[in-house]
């Protein structure tokens, strides 16, 4: 291979469920392409999932694979990673191991702010069997993992937005009628949870006007329920006292960035769209991903216990017991959050504030498409 050839990537993605696994291994595709000028075969087992995420844009350098039984490939790439633990098919695993050089093996992880992840980011661990060693890549909070996901321009793009009115042209350009003027801006993407029925009565009871976009996921038919109205994408807005919601399609990832950066306040889930609450910059609830054995309540804890870090009172109790009604775990059933939400809402300009200077620290973190490739260029030889 000349030396100027740009190096080749697999990456392996199964959709475990939901949207997050195609959300992170497309941005990470799409980045490690656009900005490292890397060549990038996406195996995915749901192509459907990534499209819905991609909103038809292609990139040049990235060659989305339908992975499934028929289409195994044997030719690895100098560059495999494992997206989540998604193992390799084993006809690639052995030609892996038969390559003159083999590849550099990544595990890409969860994400998580537990302090064990620094300890255990960039470790290998040999095959049992075979001459490979797989790497293992953690994103996170710190300088000592891998950082998270961001593009170059990201930030500049957000500027941009703020400065040009943005939120104009998105409301046009998803054909709905703006939010109703002075109104509190909330977006909602989230699981199931019996919380949600109190909290839409505290909104609807409000003494000022809040509007809620609700992009179709798992909570939309909750709602439609507490609503007694259909909700569909492309319907007009339902109003139930001072609550406007505004059901929209589920829209492509740049998008639904944008209605982030349009909202005051982002209810977020699971991992990609948690992350870019974060780089929104804007104060969020985020509902974690729920695991066997409450594990989830402990990487909850985790990322408070970073996140509420330099928060004063009462806004970080305020946020803290809020995520406690929102994740709900054996020991504690939710139905508290509209109870708690005047708290919340009270702290709306301290947690603005805080949002801000977290992003701002999270920033000077190199991205996690950059450490990626530079962990892999260290390991070639
Ligand atoms: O969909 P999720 O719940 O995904 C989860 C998590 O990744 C979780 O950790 C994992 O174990 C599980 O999947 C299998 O939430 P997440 O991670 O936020 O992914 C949602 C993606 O969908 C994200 O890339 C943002 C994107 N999105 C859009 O593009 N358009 C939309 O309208 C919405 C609501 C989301």
């Amino acid at each position: 291979m000349p030396a100027s050839a740009p190096l080749r990537w697999d990456i392996f993605c199964k959709v475990i469920d939901n949207f997050g696994d195609a959300g992170v291994c497309w941005r990470l595709a799409r980045t490690l392409a656009l900005e490292h000028g890397l060549r990038v075969r996406l195996w995915i087992d749901r192509p459907a999932t990534l499209n819905a995420l991609r909103g038809g844009e292609s990139i040049a350098g990235v060659d989305i694979r339908p992975w499934d039984a028929n289409a195994v490939p044997v030719d690895p790439a100098e560059v495999v990673v494992e997206a989540f633990g998604a193992p390799v098919p084993e006809p690639y695993l052995a030609a892996m191991a038969r390559s003159a050089q083999p590849p550099v093996w990544i595990n890409l992880e969860y994400l998580s702010a537990e302090n064990w992840v620094e300890g255990c980011h960039g470790l290998p661990s040999p095959h049992p069997r075979l001459p490979l060693i797989q790497w293992f890549f953690y994103p996170g909070f710190t300088e000592r993992t891998g950082g998270l996901l961001r593009e170059s321009d990201l930030l500049v793009r957000h500027r941009r937005f703020l400065a040009d009115a943005g939120a104009a042209s998105l409301w046009r350009r998803l054909a709905i009628p703006p939010p109703p003027p002075g109104a509190l801006k909330l977006s909602l993407f989230a699981y199931e949870t019996e919380t949600l029925a109190g909290l839409s009565d505290a909104w609807a009871a409000s003494t000022s006007p809040i509007w809620c976009a609700v992009p179709e996921n798992r909570v939309s038919q909750q709602l439609r329920a507490w609503a007694g109205a259909p909700l569909a994408p492309g319907d007009a807005p339902f109003q139930c006292g001072a609550l406007t919601l505004q059901p929209l399609p589920f829209v492509s990832q740049d998008e639904y960035d944008a209605l982030l950066w349009a909202c005051d306040l982002n209810f977020v889930r699971g991992e990609d769209s948690f992350v870019r609450a974060q780089w929104a910059a804007r104060p969020f609830v985020w509902q974690i991903y729920r695991q066997d054995e409450d594990a989830h309540i402990d990487k909850l804890a985790a990322f408070l216990a970073r996140y509420l870090d330099g928060l004063a009172e009462p806004a970080a109790t305020a946020l803290r017991a809020f995520h406690a009604e929102w994740n709900p775990s054996s020991s504690h059933a939710t139905a508290q959050a509209g109870l708690i939400w005047p708290a919340l809402l009270a702290s709306q300009s301290d947690l603005g504030a805080h949002a801000q200077r977290w992003r701002d620290r999270l920033a000077r973190q190199a991205d996690l498409a950059t450490t990626l490739a530079n962990f892999v260029k260290s390991k070639l030889k």
